[in-house]
């Protein structure tokens, strides 16, 4: 569309044109609007330009939700980032794990975890976690958070961000953390056959430095404990297995949860004599690990209470442990195997900054 035309004006004080007058110039200008270099058009209000509607790919990348694995990637590419992936069945305390973590990460109480609170791209996703989970009252009939769905998208909201700052004043950098939560149904059916369906809804899986197989303690005890127990070892086999293929392959950690159901909070000590009784129910999970370690994976047991009571109560136990611990081995990977490229004697300077690439 073309702009409305709007009145002249004229730099030369002398001129009359732009009141109906005449050109102080007319002698040289037989058409004074055509020619005038003096003469221009006023400063009235420009028409409103027409803005296009965004198209879907124009759109702001981050929506305060989950994010997908394209927007993890997104991310991945900016800076350093600790990719996290929570796997186990549903109800083994995936998304419970992680708003303990946020809640004592907000609370400024983390110990084993020297990151602090910098930021979060899912913030309102995160904060209608922590809505539920902090007004919970301690009773085992209450939800502590709720269900996550089972998503018909290829690839479901799959990431909380966080981002966290190292405690020292110093200028380190940001380091932004993805931790995966995915409905449990996804990973039962890659774990019963990996095949082109269940794999592509579960890509961000080779993009993680560490993988976390959450496992209920509890429900280890149960009645259908030896067919969660086989469920168990049958994802960390299919883990093993693929990851064989992956850029890099992830620590692996099986993490026994809900540790307050079979323990009273003074007796949950984290450490090698209570997974020993715990191995007793979970044997053929504790052998898929030992697996895991023979073909050359780093993999350890380890286990959490991250709602032991209601939170004015009392403290989770070893949550930010073991974040802080995966944190701590990201931190010490270099972001790429890096190769290093001879540079020939007496060979041009320039080749020196080819020395290393990835
Ligand atoms: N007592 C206790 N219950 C827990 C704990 N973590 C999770 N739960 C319970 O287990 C339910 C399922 O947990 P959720 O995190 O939704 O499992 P997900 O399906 O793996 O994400 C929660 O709603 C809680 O009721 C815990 O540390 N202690
Ligand atoms: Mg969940």
């Amino acid at each position: 569309m073309n702009p409305p035309l709007r009145p002249f004006r004229c730099l030369n004080g002398d001129c009359g044109f732009p009141h109906g007058g005449r050109c102080a110039r007319e002698a040289e200008f037989a058409d004074p609007a055509a020619s005038c270099v003096e003469l221009m058009r006023g400063e009235a209000p420009a028409a409103p330009a027409e803005i296009p509607a965004p198209k879907a790919e124009d759109l702001l990348p981050w929506s305060g939700q989950h994010f997908t694995t394209r927007e993890g990637l997104a991310l991945t590419r900016r800076g350093k980032t600790a990719c996290i992936a929570l796997i186990g069945p549903a109800g083994s305390g995936k998304t419970s794990l992680i708003a303990s973590l946020f809640l004592q990460i907000a609370n400024g109480r983390r110990p084993g975890l020297p990151l602090r609170f910098a930021g979060s791209r899912s913030l309102p996703a995160l904060d209608r976690l922590i809505q539920k989970a902090a007004a919970w009252g301690g009773s085992a009939e209450q939800q502590i958070v709720d269900h996550t769905p089972v998503s018909a998208e290829p690839d479901p909201g799959t990431f909380l961000h966080l981002s966290l700052r190292p405690e020292e004043d110093r200028d380190a950098p940001v380091l932004e953390v993805l931790l995966s939560d995915v409905a449990g149904e996804h990973f039962a059916e890659w774990a019963l056959e990996s095949n082109e369906k269940t794999t592509t809804r579960l890509p961000f899986l080779p993009l993680c430095q560490e993988v976390m197989v959450l496992v209920d303690a509890h429900a280890l005890q149960g009645e259908e404990g030896g067919t969660l127990d086989m469920d168990t070892a049958m994802v960390i086999r299919r883990l093993v297995q693929e990851s064989r293929s992956w850029p890099r392959r992830p620590h692996l950690s099986l993490v026994y949860t809900k540790l307050d159901q079979i323990l009273p909070r003074e007796e949950i000590v984290l450490d090698a004599q209570l997974w020993k009784r715990l191995e007793d129910d979970s044997w053929r999970s504790v052998q898929a690990m030992l697996e895991a370690r023979d073909d050359g994976m780093n993999a350890e047991v380890t286990g959490v209470a991250a709602f032991p009571c209601a939170l004015a109560k009392g403290q989770p136990a070893g949550v930010t442990e073991l974040f802080g611990a995966a944190i701590t081995r990201i931190n010490k990977q270099r972001p790429w195997a890096r190769l290093e490229l001879p540079v020939p004697a007496g060979g041009p300077s320039f080749l020196c900054v080819r020395r290393e690439r990835p």
